[in-house]
C-alpha cells in the first residue's frame, strides 16, 4: 500500500558531463535519459521509477551538474542541491574531487543523508586515479565505467548496502513495547467525523502492526471501555484517539499504560527522542517567540488546519503567550537562519520518508533549536503528553 511518494528516492549528483544520465540508463537498462557530451544536457531534476532486486520500486532522480555556471546555470545548481533534501540516498559521481563534490558531501553529512561515492569513467585515461577523499573516509567509493555491464550487479549491491532499511521496510510501531499474546485495547470513537463504513489509516496501521506482532487487539468505543477492561485480564496497553484522551484516561487505571494513536505514529518517522525533549520547550515560550511549523504535503493539505489553526491556537491558549507561528509547506527550503526560532514542529510526514523528515530536522537541531511533532505538541497542549508518552520514555 506504499504510495508513490513513499518509494525510496535515490538521487544522482555530480558535475556536468560526469555521467549521471548515463548511469540512469545503465541502472534501468533503458534509454530513458538524454546522454550527450555537451555539458549541461540535463537541466531540471528528472524522476524515474525502477525496481531494484531486494529493495523493490525506487525513484531515481537525475539532476543538473553541480558545477554549472552563469545566471541560469546557478539556478540549476540550486535545483540540484534542493533535490538532495528529498533523497534517501545520494550517489555522488566524480572524476575529480573539488569544491562542488565537497558541497554535496558536506550537505549529506549535515543532514544525515547516506551517500555513495562513484568514481566515474574509470575506463577513460583522461581521468587518472585521483587520491582517496580523506575528508569522508568512512564512505567507500565505487569505480564505474558504464561500458562494462558486469559492474551493474555489484553497483546495485552497493546501493542496497548504502540505502537505509528504513527507506523501504516498514518499521514496527509497537514491537518494542508489545509482545506475542499481549492484549491491546484500541479506543476509537465512531462519531460524525468518522468516515462511513471503514476505519482511518492510523487505526488500521496500528491494528496491522499488532497482528504482525501476534498480539491480541480489542476495539471498542469510549462508552464501552469500562466494560471492555472489566472483561479482560489486565490488558498490556490502551491506545486511544487523542480527542477522547481525557475521558479514556479517567477510566483506565494508572497501572495500565495508555497512549494515543498520534503518539504511536509520531514514533514511526522523525526523531522521537528529540521530539520528547523538544516538546517541553512549548512551556518556555515567551511573547513574540517564533515557532516554525513544517508541513510536508504539497497538495490536498489534510493537516492544514492543524498547522495553521489548531496547533497555534492550542499553544497560545496553553501558554497564554503571543506566539508567532510560520508554516513552511511541501519541500520548500528552510530559512537559512533557524536560530531565530524558539521551536520547530514537524507534521506527521505521512507523504515523506523517514530520511526526509530527518533531513528537515537535523539543521534545526544543529542550530540548537528544539524540535517537536504535531501529534506530540497537541498532546502537550491538551495536558496528555506525560501519560501518553510514558511507556515510550527510556
Ligand atoms: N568513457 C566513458 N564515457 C562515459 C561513461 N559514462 C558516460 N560517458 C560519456 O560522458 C558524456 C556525458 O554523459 P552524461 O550521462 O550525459 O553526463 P551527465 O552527468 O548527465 O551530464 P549533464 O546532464 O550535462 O550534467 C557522454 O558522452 C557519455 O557517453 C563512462 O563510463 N566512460
Ligand atoms: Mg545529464
Amino acid at each position: 500500500m506504499k504510495g508513490n511518494e513513499l518509494k525510496p528516492r535515490i538521487g544522482l549528483f555530480g558535475r556536468r558531463n560526469v555521467g549521471k544520465s548515463s548511469l540512469v540508463n545503465y541502472l534501468t537498462g533503458q534509454q530513458i535519459a538524454i546522454v550527450s557530451d555537451t555539458a549541461g544536457t540535463t537541466t531540471d531534476p528528472v524522476r524515474k521509477s525502477m525496481e531494484i532486486g531486494g529493495i523493490g520500486p525506487v525513484v531515481l532522480i537525475d539532476t543538473a551538474g553541480i558545477d554549472d555556471e552563469g545566471a541560469l546555470g546557478l539556478q540549476r545548481v540550486e535545483k540540484s542541491m534542493a533535490a538532495l533534501a528529498e533523497v534517501d540516498l545520494a550517489l555522488l559521481l566524480f572524476t575529480e574531487w573539488g569544491a562542488p563534490e565537497e558541497r554535496v558531501a558536506d550537505w549529506c553529512t549535515t543532514h544525515g543523508t547516506p551517500m555513495l561515492k562513484i568514481r566515474s569513467k574509470t575506463d577513460n585515461p583522461e581521468y587518472p586515479d585521483i587520491p582517496d577523499c580523506p575528508e569522508i573516509p568512512e564512505i567507500p567509493d565505487f569505480r564505474l565505467t558504464t561500458s562494462d555491464p558486469t559492474l551493474r550487479e555489484p553497483l546495485i549491491e552497493a546501493i542496497r548496502w548504502a540505502l537505509p532499511e528504513s527507506a523501504y521496510r516498514g518499521q514496527t510501531l509497537l514491537g518494542d513495547v508489545v509482545g506475542q499474546g499481549d492484549t491491546v485495547v484500541l479506543v476509537t470513537p465512531i462519531d460524525r467525523s468518522a468516515p462511513e463504513g471503514r476505519m482511518i489509516l492510523p487505526q488500521v496501521q496500528v491494528l496491522r502492526d499488532l497482528m504482525d506482532l501476534h498480539a491480541v487487539a480489542v476495539f471498542c468505543q469510549p462508552e464501552e471501555l469500562g466494560k471492555t477492561l472489566a472483561s479482560l485480564h489486565k490488558p498490556h496497553l490502551v491506545v486511544t484517539d487523542s480527542q477522547v484522551f481525557a475521558k479514556v484516561a479517567a477510566v483506565v487505571p494508572e497501572e495500565i499504560p495508555l497512549t494515543s494513536f498520534s503518539v504511536v505514529l509520531a514514533r514511526q518517522k522523525g526523531l522521537f527522542d528529540e521530539y520528547l525533549h523538544g516538546t517541553q520547550a512549548i512551556g518556555q515560550l515567551q511573547d513574540g517567540d517564533r515557532v516554525l511549523l513544517l508541513e510536508s504535503c504539497t497538495h490536498n493539505v489534510t493537516c492544514e488546519d492543524i498547522g495553521r489553526v489548531k496547533l497555534p491556537a492550542a499553544m497560545r491558549k496553553k501558554t497564554g503567550k503571543e506566539i508567532e507561528c510560520e508554516v513552511i509547506g511541501g519541500q520548500s527550503p528552510l530559512p537559512s537562519d533557524l536560530s531565530q526560532y524558539a521551536l520547530v514542529i514537524q507534521c506527521g510526514g505521512c507523504v515523506i520518508t523517514a530520511q526526509q523528515v530527518k533531513a528537515r530536522l537535523l539543521p534545526a537541531l544543529e542550530a540548537g533549536v528544539p524540535v517537536s511533532n504535531y501529534g506530540l505538541a497537541l498532546a502537550w497542549c491538551t495536558g496528555i503528553f506525560d501519560r501518553a508518552t510514558k511507556i515510550f520514555r527510556k
